[in-house]
């Protein structure tokens, strides 16, 4: 795609827009930048940009779009504001950086991974897959660092691992990855999609342009994602930890066993798979699987695999007080993820939970309790919503805090040796911090500051 002399409007000043900007630079746009925010509140990302001509317009999303040729937005921008409503309504195109990115057409080893759970692990677990095999590797998209910026700078022969969000995806056209993977699909930012439906054919659109010489990797456990077979154009690799596949990647007894071009391989055992919880078994297959499309050498992968310990905010170990143990799951802004992280901490667990509303339902969120949680300490927006749903599923070991710290130092107030303390908040962390890992940060000072006598 041609960008130099284009007139292009960038929608958010965030971590995509700035990407977005440097990338458009280099090829020669003529840049307009709208944010609702004020000049004073985007001090620092101004300054960054400072030596780039740019039409800045500040404060609110107000713009004139009669010499715009195409419009980037920021993912978490509203498809509904005014102004993409206008620029659609005049018949200018409105797309994510992702799918700029693939236009391009500057590299074409684009593995996309996508899921309501698991991207952040297996994204960064791929990305060590192919940096170990001697891969120049870039680990972007919704982990926090956007490919725009990245991309330009990158030769030919490097590997690009996106995490993709439903947010990014639904605004793609073209975007067509080497390999796709799709690790679950549950309710998620159904105030953003506005259905569950419009959430999972976002999703989907990680495979609508594949063909035969691209991969897809699918969990064969998620009936949604099974009911996908005749959707795809792609080759399909699938994996499964509830049930032996005649062809895939499964889990026999203690054994994880590739099934694969008429040859089975058991290529490593559970005792070696570092991360904790059934759902990162998932997320380990699920990156074995893409290692497979791209004819890795497996036994290097096993090393790899075998190393990895997580990443940050996501059932991450903090440590341990008075026999107490930590756990930050920042990540989980969902009440999916939460469930998941439930299920893999040992009881007895005081949860920390709550933040952000996106309109979904906490009933299985509190039913996944099962005797594990002994105390519920919530806050934020959702607090009474959280609240409410406990008294209707009785569960009454809640108690309402007005701050993490505050949750944190009543946690360990309630906590008796042996105990397990989980943030995992079930929802997004908007209204109370600026993201999920500054959170994260906070949940972990507010351990590191409680008083062991
Ligand atoms: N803004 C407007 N108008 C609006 C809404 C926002 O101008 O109507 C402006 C805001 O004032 C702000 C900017 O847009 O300055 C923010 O844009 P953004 O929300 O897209 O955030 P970025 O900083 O660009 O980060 C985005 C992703 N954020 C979201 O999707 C909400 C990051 O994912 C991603 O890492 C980054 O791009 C790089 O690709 C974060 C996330 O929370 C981790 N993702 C959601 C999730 O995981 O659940 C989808």
């Amino acid at each position: 795609m041609e960008i130099t002399n284009k007139n292009i409007l960038v929608i958010g000043l965030g971590i995509s827009g700035v990407s977005t900007i440097k990338a458009l630079h280099k090829l020669g746009a003529n840049i307009t930048v709208t944010d609702s925010k004020r000049e004073e509140e985007l001090k620092d990302v101004i300054q960054a940009l400072e030596a780039i001509p740019l039409t800045k317009l500040l404060g609110s999303n107000e713009v004139d779009l009669e010499d715009i040729d195409l419009i980037v937005k920021s993912p978490g921008v509203s498809p509904t504001i005014p102004l993409i409503q206008d620029a659609i309504s005049r018949g200018i195109e409105v797309i994510s950086d992702i799918e700029l990115a693939y236009r391009l057409d500057l590299n074409q080893n684009f593995i996309a991974i996508t899921g309501t759970n698991g991207k952040t692990t297996t994204t960064s677990l791929v990305g060590e897959i192919f940096k170990d095999a001697g891969f120049k590797t870039h680990v972007v998209g919704n982990i926090g660092r956007a490919i725009l910026g990245e991309l330009v700078d990158s030769a030919k022969e490097d590997i690009f691992v996106i995490e993709a969000s439903s947010f990014q995806l639904e605004h793609t056209r073209y975007f067509k990855p080497k390999v796709g993977l799709i690790l679950n699909l549950a309710p998620d930012h159904l105030d953003w999609h506005g259905s569950f439906e419009a959430y999972v054919n976002a999703k989907k659109k990680i495979f609508k342009n594949q063909d035969e010489d691209d991969f897809l990797v699918l969990n064969f456990a998620d009936d949604l994602l099974r009911s996908c077979k005749d959707e795809a154009g792609s080759k399909i690799i699938w994996f499964s930890t509830t049930e032996r596949l005649a062809e895939g990647i499964y889990i026999d007894g203690e054994d994880i066993v590739i099934s694969y071009d008429g040859r089975q391989n058991r290529l490593m055992s559970l005792k070696e798979v570092k991360l904790p919880g059934k759902h990162n078994l998932e997320n380990t297959l699920a990156a074995i699987g893409i290692a497979l499309a791209l004819g890795l050498d497996l036994e290097r992968v096993r090393k790899t695999i075998s190393n990895f310990k997580g990443v940050e905010h996501r059932l991450e170990y903090v440590g341990n007080k008075k026999g107490i143990s930590f756990y930050n799951d920042s990540k989980g802004t969902n009440p999916d993820a939460s469930i998941k992280a439930i299920e893999a901490i040992p009881a007895p667990i005081i949860l920390i939970a709550g933040g952000f509303d996106k309109g979904t339902d906490f009933g299985p969120f509190i039913r996944s309790f099962n005797g594990k949680v002994k105390a519920l300490i919530l806050l934020g927006q959702t607090k009474y919503k959280i609240k409410e749903c406990a008294d209707i599923h009785n569960f009454k070991d809640y108690h309402l805090v007005d701050s993490l710290e505050e949750g944190v130092q009543l946690a360990y107030k309630l906590a008796e040796r042996g105990d397990n303390i989980l943030l995992s908040p079930a929802c997004a962390s908007w209204g109370m911090f600026k993201d999920f890992e500054e959170r994260g940060n906070a949940f972990k000072a507010a351990v590191h500051s409680l008083r062991e006598e």
